[in-house]
C-alpha cells in the first residue's frame, strides 16, 4: 500500500524518498516549476513540485503516482511539508471539463454528487459519519446488545400508510420498510436486547431540510424494560456518540466551522418534559399553529409538536430534551397507553437543542392482544397484514420497548450542516433518485 500524505508529514521523512498515490487536487503553474497539490485516497493533501515541462499535460483530477523527496518549508500549504518530485506516473489524464471547481451551486453539487464526494467538505462529512456509526455500534457492543438485521421488503406499515413506498414483489404487492421495529420486537423473545442499523424508507411528500426518502435508521428493542430504561439507553448512547465523535473529528468539525463547545455539554441526564407541560409552555409564549385555511390559532392539548414548536421548546437548551407522554392520537398504533394517565402514551421523542428537532422516537409497546388489534383497526390498517406481529402478543407476550434514531438527523445536529441531504453521501428525496 502506498503511503498517505498524513504519514509523511513528519520530520522522520524529511530528506527521504517516498511514493504517494492520489489525484491532482489543484495545479499552480509557474515559469519553471509547477506546484501540484495531490490528494490521497483519504482526502489528505500535499504539495509536490515538478519542473514545468515534466507535468505539462496534467489536468485537475488526473490520477497519479509521485516519487520524490520530502522537505519541510513553512511556506508550503497544508502543514509545511512538500515533495520535490523526481518521477511522475500517470494512471489517467482527467478530461479538462471536470465539472466541480471552487464555487458551485448546491444544485450542481447534488447532480454531480459522485464527483462532489472528492470535495473536502464531503470528505469531512463522510469521516464524521463514519465516527458516528462506529461509536454507535461500539456503545451497543460495550453494553451487551446483540446486533441483528431485519428485512427491508415488508408487507405492512409501521409509521402510518401515507408514507409507504409500494413495490411489485413477484406476484404480490409489498412495501419498503419504514422501520425495523416490528421485526426487532419478534427477536427479543429469543435474543434479548437487540439493535439494528438498516435503511428506512418514507415517501415524504414534504421538501424540508430534515426529511429524506431513505435514511439510516438505528433501532433498538428490549424485553422487560420500563420507559425510564429506554430513555436512559437513548441519552447514554447519544452522549457517547457525540463525545467520542467530537474528540476524534476535531479537524473535520473545525473545517465545517462547527463550534463544538456546546456539544461538550451533551452529557447525561437529559431533561424530561411532559407533553402537557410542553403545551403549557408554548401557550404561555403565545405560540400558534397553522390551520388548514392558513390562519393561526393557539396551540392546544392534542396537537402534535411540529418543527416550529420543537424549536421554541429547545431554543435555549444546551442538550436534548425528552418530551414524554404524547396523546395516543398523535402516535402510531403500537404505543402503549399509560395505565395511570388514560389517553396518553408511554412514549417519548428526543428533541435536539437549538431547533435541530426530533432525532429519536420510542417508548413502550402495547403488549395486550385485544388493545393492539383495536388500535390497528383504529388507524385504518388491516389486522390481517399484522398476523405474525399479533402472534407475539398471543404467545408469551412481555412488557417491552425500544426506539429509533435517525442517523442523518443526528449528523445534521453534530455537523450543523443546513440541509440533511448533505449528511448522507447519495441522498434520496422526493425530487432525487440519482446519482
Ligand atoms: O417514525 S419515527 O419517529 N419512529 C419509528 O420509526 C419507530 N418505529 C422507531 C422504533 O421505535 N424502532 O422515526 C424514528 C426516527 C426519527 O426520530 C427521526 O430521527 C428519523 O427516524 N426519521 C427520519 N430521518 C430522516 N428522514 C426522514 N424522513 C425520517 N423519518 C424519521
Amino acid at each position: 500500500m502506498p503511503l498517505r500524505t498524513s504519514d509523511i508529514k513528519s520530520s522522520d521523512y524529511v530528506g527521504k524518498e517516498v511514493t504517494i498515490r492520489g489525484w491532482v487536487h489543484r495545479l499552480r503553474k509557474q515559469k519553471e516549476n509547477t506546484f501540484v497539490l495531490v490528494r490521497d485516497d483519504r482526502g489528505g493533501v500535499i504539495q509536490c513540485i515538478f519542473p514545468a515541462e515534466k507535468v505539462s499535460n496534467l489536468t485537475v483530477e488526473s490520477s497519479v503516482e509521485v516519487v520524490g523527496i520530502v522537505s519541510q518549508d513553512s511556506r508550503a500549504p497544508e502543514g509545511g511539508f512538500e515533495i520535490k518530485g523526481k518521477n511522475l506516473k500517470v494512471f489517467n489524464i482527467a478530461g479538462i471539463d471536470y465539472p466541480i471547481g471552487e464555487y458551485q451551486s448546491d444544485q450542481l453539487l447534488l447532480d454531480k454528487r459522485h464527483l462532489a464526494l472528492r470535495t473536502r467538505r464531503m470528505i469531512a462529512i463522510a469521516k464524521i459519519r463514519h465516527s458516528v456509526l462506529k461509536f454507535g455500534r461500539q456503545w451497543f457492543i460495550d453494553n451487551g446488545w446483540m446486533e441483528v438485521t431485519a428485512p427491508t421488503i415488508v408487507k405492512g406499515a409501521v409509521e402510518g400508510g401515507s408514507t409507504l413506498f409500494k413495490l411489485r414483489y413477484f406476484d404480490e404487492d409489498a412495501y419498503l420498510s419504514q422501520s425495523a421495529q416490528l421485526y426487532l420486537e419478534a427477536m427479543i423473545f429469543s435474543l434479548g436486547p437487540v439493535w439494528s442499523l438498516t435503511p428506512s424508507f418514507r415517501a415524504e411528500k414534504s421538501r424540508t431540510v430534515r426529511h429524506l426518502a431513505e435514511f439510516s435508521h438505528l433501532e433498538a428493542e428490549a424485553p422487560w424494560v420500563d420507559l425510564e430504561d429506554i430513555l436512559r439507553v437513548q441519552e447514554e448512547l447519544v452522549s457517547y456518540i457525540i463525545q467520542n465523535t467530537i474528540a476524534e473529528r476535531k479537524e473535520e468539525l473545525a473545517f465545517l466551522k462547527r463550534d463544538t463547545s456546546e456539544l461538550k455539554n451533551v452529557q447525561v441526564p437529559f431533561e424530561r418534559l411532559r407533553y402537557e407541560k410542553a403545551i403549557e409552555i408554548l401557550q404561555s409564549r403565545g405560540f400558534g399553529v397553522e390551520k388548514e385555511d392558513g390562519t393561526k390559532r393557539s396551540i392546544v392539548w392534542g396537537d402534535d409538536l411540529n418543527i416550529d414548536s420543537e424549536r421554541e421548546l429547545t431554543k435555549n437548551a444546551s442538550k436534548p430534551i425528552f418530551v414524554i407522554g404524547y396523546p395516543l392520537e398523535v402516535k402510531p398504533f403500537y404505543v402503549k397507553e399509560d395505565p395511570s394517565r388514560k389517553g396518553l402514551g408511554l412514549a417519548a421523542d428526543m428533541l435536539a437543542p437549538q431547533g435541530f428537532g426530533e432525532i429519536t422516537s420510542g417508548g413502550l409497546r402495547e403488549d395486550d392482544i385485544n388493545s393492539i388489534t383495536s388500535r390497528i383497526r383504529k388507524e385504518g390498517l388491516d389486522p390481517a397484514a399484522y398476523d405474525w406481529y399479533l402472534d407475539l402478543r398471543k404467545y408469551g407476550s412481555v412488557p417491552h420497548g425500544g426506539f429509533g434514531l435517525g442517523i442523518e438527523r443526528l449528523m445534521r445536529w453534530i455537523t450543523n450542516v443546513e440541509d440533511i441531504k448533505d449528511t448522507v453521501l447519495f441522498p434520496r428525496t422526493m425530487s432525487r433518485v440519482s446519482p
